[in-house]
């Protein structure tokens, strides 16, 4: 069963969002990737947000960059969690994206991750500690991936000096 949708305003996008879908891969979560905008298909974001609760998702992970509001206008149509990544855009380099998606007014949250392929790639990890709360297998592999973490950035080793 899917359990976390990946949208995202643009196939443009899909360079930055593909990092989520890279690390739910990695961790065997079922997920859907889909392109849904909310100012050119407005119509299907409505659809897409109101639906997915049913359709048995658990969470939205919504990527956009310049004016993004995808996240903001998908968590307003459900109480699922929305994970809000901004893509870096052409002139503002994505602080416009994260402006846009992190500040959202009161009442209508959206967690809001870093800009471009660490966000995304952090998103997709949120995702799976949210649904590891519920699945021990799921909460074994992110700890190991954790360890996994760890061992290397204690194994690195510097260069020597030029
Ligand atoms: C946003 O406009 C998308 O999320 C994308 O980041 C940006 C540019 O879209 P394209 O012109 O590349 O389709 O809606």
């Amino acid at each position: 069963m899917i359990k976390i949708g990946i949208i995202m305003g643009s196939n443009s996008d899909w360079n930055v969002m593909q990092h989520a879908a890279h690390f739910l891969e990695q961790f065997g979560v079922a997920y859907e990737a889909k392109v849904v905008s909310a100012h050119r298909t407005p119509d299907l974001m409505f659809e897409y947000a109101k639906s997915a609760k049913e359709r048995g998702l658990q969470a939205i992970i919504a990527g956009a960059g310049g004016a993004a509001h995808l996240p903001g206008m998908v968590a307003s149509q459900t109480t699922l969690p929305v994970l809000g990544v901004p893509v870096p855009s052409k002139y503002l380099r994505g602080e416009d994206s994260l402006l846009s998606i992190v500040q959202m007014p009161k009442g209508v949250p959206v967690a809001t991750f870093a800009i471009g392929e660490a966000g995304a790639a952090n998103a997709a990890l949120f995702a799976v500690s949210l649904l590891a709360n519920q699945d021990a297998e799921l909460a074994q592999k992110l700890a190991d991936f954790r360890a996994k973490q760890t061992e290397m950035v204690l194994a690195m080793d510097l260069p020597a000096i030029d």
